[in-house]
């Protein structure tokens, strides 16, 4: 099970998504003495080199960062906390919340539309999400009836077509549900991301990511204070 099979154990691979969730996880490798030396926003290559000719950094969509760190081609990742509660978080263990990429996951519907009384009158919900487990538990923890629809972006659409009457979705600054005339109508819970490593790559690379860890965790830590 050891990321890109047949290397050693002083190797090491991070899955991290484009955007945000890199950006926020540079300064926290920095702090570990990691310097990525291409850019993912320019560069198309999907395997990324660092100043350490151990440490190699792998770009991939944000909800395929845990797929890839469970079955170990990547020993450890950074992934969101909507993202792992969808995955489960079988064969990953989580030591630290870096409390990067910060936002709340919410219940949203169309401006207007009255979802205290629907809610109050026991009425059946028609919800658009990409994150159906957490939605799913939201409203059975309520006792709302929902019908699930799966979507994998552009939520904020779904009600304005009448494809339903409510979203669960993330909102950081709340600018994409207003200028789609959609109010936050429930916040569900904080969502940050997390440090996520490969149970094996845990016991078999220990020496080299315990510093990581560690490292990861001061600056973590150093930047909520
Ligand atoms: O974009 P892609 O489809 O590839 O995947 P993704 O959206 O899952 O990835 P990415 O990189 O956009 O987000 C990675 C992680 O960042 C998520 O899993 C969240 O944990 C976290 N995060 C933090 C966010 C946001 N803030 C956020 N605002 N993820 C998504 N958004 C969306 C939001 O849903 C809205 O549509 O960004 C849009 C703008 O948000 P507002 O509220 O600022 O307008
Ligand atoms: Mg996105």
């Amino acid at each position: 099970m050891s990321a890109f099979n047949g290397q050693s154990n002083s190797q090491l691979i991070l899955a991290l998504s484009k955007g945000r969730i890199f950006e926020d996880t540079l300064p926290l490798l920095e702090a570990a003495g990691i310097t990525v030396t291409e850019n993912p926003e320019t560069s198309r290559k999907l395997i990324l080199g660092t100043n350490d000719p151990n440490v190699r950094v792998i770009i991939v969509r944000a909800t395929d960062v845990p797929t890839y760190v469970q079955h170990g081609a990547a020993d450890f990742g950074v992934a969101g906390k909507d993202v792992l509660l969808e995955h489960g978080g079988e064969g990953l263990y989580q030591p630290i919340d870096l409390n990067i990429a910060a936002c709340r996951m919410s219940v949203a519907v169309k401006n207007g539309f009255d979802y205290e009384t629907a809610v109050r009158q026991g009425a059946r919900l028609r919800v658009a999400t990409k994150f159906v487990q957490t939605a799913r538990e939201h409203f059975a923890a309520k006792g709302v009836h929902v019908d699930l629809i799966k979507l994998y972006g552009s939520m904020e659409l779904a009600p304005l077509v009448g494809l339903s009457d409510a979203i669960v979705d993330v909102v950081s600054t709340g600018n994409t549900l207003r200028a789609n005339d959609l109010v936050e109508v429930e916040a569900i819970m904080p969502i940050s991301s997390r440090l996520i490593v490969n149970q094996a790559a845990l016991k078999l690379k220990r020496e080299r990511l315990q510093p990581i860890i560690e490292a990861f965790e001061r600056a973590s830590q150093s930047k909520s204070q």
